[in-house]
């Protein structure tokens, strides 16, 4: 078969099919290229082999839809018959159609903007155990003791987090303390930083034990439920090992870098089932996602998060120091909680240069179900952790209850000196 064999414009896809949504820019003809990339992604190759059998041309891919954008470039659809691909088999789906197309010749630019994928395939991988409405039961508790107000019950509210910083380099104890004084100053949850997993200055055990430990005091102190997401990345045996170790000890989050990890060991992560909250970082994603004309667009990386089954997500902020504009971070936040055959929605999380006086604007583009992390917006400011805690905890009440910062912070010392400090 030519690469042309692989054009079929009068296609109609049906519900089994797979559908990927490219964009293409070609210096060669571009319906050719087009055919090219449906036919390495399925059945073909650049030349016609004597080894191709008819009972096999059902299995070709086709690009239906090709939509010129300039006179080198267009969005094409390809449709792929559901039996080109295994079930619960994410590295091998991957493989095919998002794979050997991105290095073609004749491609200047591919960009994978979308995959739709059938139901018997999306719903033969786990999904998030717990989503946006497990991680609300987490926190539907009674305040009981509550720092600020009980106007703002953490059922309902974004949820306030923080990473640890510095990011690494941090002692074991140091790090506790940090985090101590997040959790009391009013944060829900802290994390670690991506790229802290456990070196020999902040072994993981350790970490987990003596951060643990804070998390019980802040609780007691506060009345309030304190989330801790330890960084389990690492090689996959070592990381179940940690994440075993981590529900063992009784605590019920981890973090994980989806990127770094790869499909696989997340596919495993899942499949072992744990009573855990799986977080996911998406350190490196903007080498696949950042160039809009080549990669893999982030909200593509959302859906396949959310369909191995994790249960939040970083998607950017709009505001902060990463790239992402409002509208890619609301398509971000689509593939995480749209319909999607039923499978639990994931928690969004917003991160990346935010501080206390974005929270406006946030709650804004967010809404209640997000995760708002702050890590120098707290860990900054000119009075330290705890009272960088409290201002951000302070910021949010005063969005929920409807009133300016400015005017709340007249009544409210660390959030008048984060105003002062952030502006
Ligand atoms: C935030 C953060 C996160 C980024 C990652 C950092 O810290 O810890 O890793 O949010 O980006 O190291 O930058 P700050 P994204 O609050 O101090 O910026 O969420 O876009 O994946
Ligand atoms: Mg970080």
């Amino acid at each position: 078969m030519k690469y042309t064999d692989y054009i079929d414009l009068s296609y109609k896809p049906s519900k089994k099919d797979l559908i990927c949504e490219f964009y293409l820019e070609t210096k060669g003809n571009l319906k050719k290229i087009a055919g090219g990339v449906a036919s390495e992604s399925s059945i073909g190759t650049w030349t016609t082999t004597m080894t191709m059998k008819p009972y096999m041309l059902k299995l070709a891919a086709k690009v239906f839809s090709l939509e010129m954008k300039g006179r080198k470039s267009a969005n094409i659809k390809i449709a792929y018959p559901n039996e080109l691909f295994e079930l619960e088999n994410l590295p091998g789906i991957m493989s095919s159609i998002a794979g050997n197309v991105f290095g073609m010749k004749d491609v200047i630019g591919l960009r994978l903007n979308n995959i739709i994928f059938p139901e018997n395939i999306a719903k033969s991988f786990k999904g998030p155990k717990y989503g946006i409405k497990g991680i609300r039961k987490i926190f539907n508790i009674k305040t009981k003791r509550p720092l600020i107000s009980t106007s703002i019950k953490p059922d309902k509210r974004p949820l306030l987090g923080t990473i640890v910083k510095p990011k690494i380099g941090l002692t074991t104890k140091d790090h506790a303390r940090v985090a101590y004084n997040s959790w009391i100053g009013g944060c829900d949850i802290v994390k670690d930083d991506e790229n802290l997993s456990s070196q020999s200055f902040n072994r993981f055990e350790a970490r987990l034990k003596e951060t643990f430990k804070m998390k019980q005091k802040a609780e007691k102190e506060t009345g309030e439920k304190k989330i801790y997401m330890i960084n389990v990345t690492a090689e996959t045996k070592e990381m179940l090992r940690r994440a075993k170790l981590t529900q063992d000890y009784g605590n019920k989050y981890i973090m994980v870098d989806i990127i770094t990890c790869g499909w696989s060991a997340l596919q495993t992560l899942r499949n072992e089932n744990f009573n855990l909250v799986l977080h996911a970082h998406r350190a490196g994603h903007a080498a696949f996602d950042k160039n809009t004309k080549h990669g893999i667009n982030m909200k593509v990386i959302a859906r396949l998060t959310r369909m191995i089954g994790l249960d939040q997500l970083h998607i950017g902020t709009a505001v902060g120091k990463m790239f992402e504009t409002h509208e890619e971070v609301v398509d971000n936040k689509n593939a995480l909680t749209d319909g999607f055959y039923g499978i639990k929605k994931v928690m969004p999380v917003s991160s990346g240069g935010l501080h206390p006086l974005m929270i406006p604007e946030l709650y804004k583009i967010f809404g209640d179900d997000v995760i708002l992390q702050f890590g120098g917006g707290i860990h900054g400011h000119p009075l330290g952790t705890l009272a960088g805690a409290r201002a951000a905890r302070q910021a949010l009440e005063a969005v929920m209850k409807g009133e300016k910062l400015k005017d709340y912070a007249k009544t409210h010392m660390e959030l008048k000196k984060a105003v002062e400090f952030f502006k």
